[in-house]
Order: C-alpha cells, then sequence, then structure tokens
C-alpha cells in the first residue's frame, strides 16, 4: 500500500526582527520578490514534491496569511485527500491543558496530534513556513525511509560565528545525528571549528516517533514545547535514530549544480538582499525554471504599462521585478522589486527599492535603498532614503545596513 505522507507548515512565527514589515502579519505572510510571500516557497516545496496533504499551523496576526491562503491555494473540493487546509490555536486540548496558545512549535503540533491520527500518516513532514529556498522534499523522505530513521532533520552548512541564530548538530561518517544544541554561542562549541552543520528547522518523523515525543514531554515536568530545543535532545537522549539530510545534495529537477540557496531573511537586510539578489543579472535563486513552478496567490490585474512622452518624461525600468496592474508613466525603476498596482510618474526615480502592493510615487520623487510597505502614496517631491534627517523626522527606521523602512498605510 502507497505510504501517507502528511505535510505540516509552521508559520506561526512573530518575525520580531522584520518589524515593522510584521506589524500586521506574521513572517510567513511577509510579501517577496514582487508577487510571492515567503510562505509560497514552502508551499511549492510540497506540491512540486507531490505531497498535496497539507496543514499550515497559524496563531500570530495571521489574517494576512489566512486571506492569502483562501484566494491563491486552493484545490478542488472532491478529492479529500488533497487539501491545503490552515489549523489556527483554538485551545483543542483544552480540558487537558486549559486555555493555552500553541507554546511553541512541537506545542503546535501535539495539540494537532489527532490530525495526523485522522489521516493515517506513516510520515509527517514539519517544515518551517519562514524560508526563501526550493527542496525535493521527495528526495529527503527517500533518504528517511532508506536509513530508517525515526527522524530527519534538513542540515545546511554555516559559519560557525552563526551558531546561535541555529541548531547545531554533529553526525557521524554515516549522517547519523550524535549531537543536537539549539542556538550555542559560539564561544561553546566543542573544537572550535570553522563550519557548523544547522538545521533548516525541517523535519521528517516516522509517526510513531513523533506521537511518543510528542506524547512524552508533554507528560514531562519541563516547560519544553520547542523542536529544536527540547524535543530533538529528548530523542537523542532516548536513542531514537535521528540522520541529518544534507541539503546540498537535494536535487531540483531543471536545476544544474547543487542547490545551494537557502535564506532565512531573518532580519530586514537580509531580506532586502534576497530581494536584491533576484534583481541581479544572474540570480542565486531562479524563478524562472518551468520544472520547478512558483505558485502563489495571483490576481487578475491589467498589464503593466511604461509610458514615453518626452525625452524627459521617459517610463522606463531596468534591472527590475515588476508585477500587474503597475504604470511607469515618465519615470525611471532600476535595480528595485516591485508588487503589484504601482504608480512612478514622471521625473521621479526609484533605485534599489523593494515596494509592496498599491504604493504611488509622486512626480520629482527620489526613493533609494528603502522598503516600502503597502498601500502609500509617496506625495511629489519627496526624498527617501537620501538624507538620513529627513528619514529619521518621518520616523522611519534604517536598518544597520542603511536600508529606510516605510511602515505600511503611513501618511505623509
Ligand atoms: P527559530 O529560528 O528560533 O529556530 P522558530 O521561532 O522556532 O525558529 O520558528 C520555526 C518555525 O515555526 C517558523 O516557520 C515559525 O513561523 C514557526 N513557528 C514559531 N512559533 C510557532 C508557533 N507557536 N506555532 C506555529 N508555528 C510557529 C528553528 C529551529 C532551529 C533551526 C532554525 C532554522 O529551532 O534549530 O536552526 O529554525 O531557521
Ligand atoms: P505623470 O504624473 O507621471 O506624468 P500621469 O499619471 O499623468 O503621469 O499619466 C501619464 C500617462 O500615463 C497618461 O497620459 C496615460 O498615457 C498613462 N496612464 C495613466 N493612468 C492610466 C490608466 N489608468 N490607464 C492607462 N494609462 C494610464
Amino acid at each position: 500500500m502507497k505510504q501517507r505522507v502528511l505535510g505540516m507548515i509552521l508559520a506561526g512565527g512573530q518575525g520580531s526582527r522584520l518589524f515593522p514589515l510584521t506589524q500586521k502579519r506574521s513572517k510567513p505572510a511577509v510579501p517577496f520578490g514582487s508577487k510571492y510571500r515567503i510562505i509560497d516557497f514552502a508551499l511549492n516545496n510540497f506540491i512540486n514534491s507531490e505531497i498535496y496533504s497539507i496543514y499550515v499551523l497559524i496563531q500570530f496576526k495571521a489574517q494576512s496569511l489566512t486571506e492569502h491562503i483562501q484566494r491563491g491555494w486552493r484545490f478542488g473540493t472532491f478529492l479529500s485527500d488533497y487539501f491545503i487546509t490552515l489549523v489556527p490555536a483554538q485551545m483543542y486540548r483544552y480540558e487537558e491543558l486549559g486555555p493555552v496558545w500553541y507554546r511553541g512549535t512541537a506545542d503546535a503540533v501535539y495539540q494537532n496530534l489527532h490530525l495526523v491520527d485522522n489521516y493515517g500518516a506513516d510520515y509527517v513532514a514539519i517544515f518551517s513556513g519562514d524560508h526563501i529556498y526550493k527542496m525535493n522534499v521527495a528526495h529527503m523522505l527517500d533518504f528517511h525511509r532508506d536509513t530508517r530513521a525515526d527522524i530527519t532533520i534538513s542540515s545546511y552548512p554555516m559559519p560557525a560565528a552563526e551558531s546561535a541564530r541555529f541548531g547545531v548538530m554533529t553526525t557521524d561518517s554515516r549522517g547519523r545525528v550524535t549531537d543536537f544544541l539549539e542556538k550555542p554561542d559560539p564561544s561553546t562549541l566543542p573544537g572550535n571549528p570553522d563550519t557548523v552543520l544547522t538545521s533548516q528547522g525541517n523535519y521528517i518523523f516516522s509517526r510513531q516517533a513523533l506521537e511518543e515525543l510528542l506524547e512524552t514531554a508533554a507528560r514531562g515536568d519541563d516547560e519544553g514545547y520547542d523542536f529544536g530545543k527540547d524535543i530533538l535532545p529528548m530523542a537523542l537522549k532516548d536513542g531514537y535514530n535521528v540522520m541529518a539530510y544534507d541539503f546540498l545534495r537535494n536535487p531540483i529537477p531543471g536545476q544544474a549544480g547543487p542547490n545551494t540557496y537557502w535564506r532565512d531573511v531573518g532580519t530586514l537586510d537580509a531580506y532586502f538582499e534576497a530581494n536584491m539578489d533576484l534583481v541581479s543579472v544572474s540570480p542565486e535563486f531562479d524563478l524562472y525554471n518551468p520544472e520547478w513552478p512558483l505558485r502563489t496567490a495571483a490576481e487578475f490585474s491589467p498589464p503593466t504599462k511604461f509610458v514615453h512622452e518626452a525625452a524627459e518624461r521617459r517610463g522606463q525600468s531596468f534591472n527590475s521585478l515588476l508585477s500587474g496592474g503597475t504604470i511607469i508613466s515618465g519615470g525611471t525603476v532600476r535595480d528595485s522589486v516591485l508588487g503589484r498596482r504601482i504608480r512612478v510618474h514622471s521625473y521621479s526615480l526609484v533605485e534599489g527599492a523593494v515596494i509592496f502592493d498599491n504604493v504611488e510615487v509622486g512626480r520629482h520623487s527620489h526613493i533609494r535603498n528603502a522598503i516600502i510597505d503597502k498601500d502609500v502614496i509617496i506625495p511629489p517631491g519627496t526624498r527617501i532614503g537620501i538624507d538620513a534627517d529627513e528619514d529619521a523626522a518621518r520616523g522611519f527606521a534604517r536598518t544597520e545596513g542603511g536600508i529606510v523602512v516605510v511602515p505600511k498605510s503611513y501618511t505623509f
């Protein structure tokens, strides 16, 4: 009989370091790359790997994510094994746990273990909804089966100096995990290594191991509700077979060479850089691979238009991504990622900017090194990212890397 694989996406993250982009939405709902949201990449990884039964676990500021998924990620109605269903924290175990929301990543799954049971899953793929990458989950699943693992963690090498942001593991020669430390301070790493093997926050569990570990953790006295902090160290202590899957060996159809691209986009600078990569001449991350289609919630917007009325009112754009509903009339856009329904008026210059949906750039404006969230009208003659004092006077945050952020619905 065909083995049953259930996909779960952890999508409750606050993304506090992305503030103010996460002021009104969770991190997985943050727009990325003109027409996508961060969660689209995790969803596409499942769909392109033929995992069609997916629960998306949400809780924090989930309205935007909910609307995105309902608008764009619907299956038909009569195939019961094809679903992408949102699972908000709903105190399903109220009688047993009292009034608690999801207390961590493992608790989010624990509170929904009945879904694993109802589905009759043999394997549960529990993936983070926070990252930009492509991953053929079917290949990781083969590895999980071949090594008879109880748990497989997808892993990625990182400079040791970054270890405080990740789960860090050591493995034996066959890839079996021998030790797992959640976010260790680099100075405490044994042997002072240059690189470490980090967890990508993506796990495949055999069902029995998942149920046993989550039930055991729930019965324990220690307040432990995270996969990285609590469940994985416990699994090692209890002798489960925990394997590290090498992400760099993950084959993506239609893509030559190793699969090296994986970005956390956890900070505004990292987020900005990842967008800028897309508009570079040879991006590391390819949106145009027809063998790995990247779906999102589409909208029926009119085509993008460029209006050139005179030599000095040249509507033009270079090295940029644009989506529907946009009119570049007499202004210039370069090295920028623009969302939908953008207007760029005459004599204005937008360079090195990430602009979300519904933004109007008035005449004679100049925008540089900026992220502009949704629904903003920029009046004529405005400068953003040009003069630090002007930006500070308007209350715009400026990142370490010098990126200025204009929050959603800001009024000038
Ligand atoms: P963190 O970066 O700390 O470490 P975490 O905040 O646990 O990640 O979020 C992991 C995923 O779960 C994200 O997709 C997030 O949106 C989601 N999430 C967080 N809290 C949730 C909740 N209460 N309910 C539902 N979803 C929730 C983790 C691992 C590390 C690993 C890094 C890789 O713990 O070991 O190295 O991810 O980025
Ligand atoms: P600007 O202030 O930059 O000069 P406008 O908004 O006046 O730009 O528009 C300039 C040109 O852009 C218009 O003459 C028209 O050709 C085109 N344009 C503007 N709005 C629309 C629209 N809604 N549909 C199609 N074309 C439009």
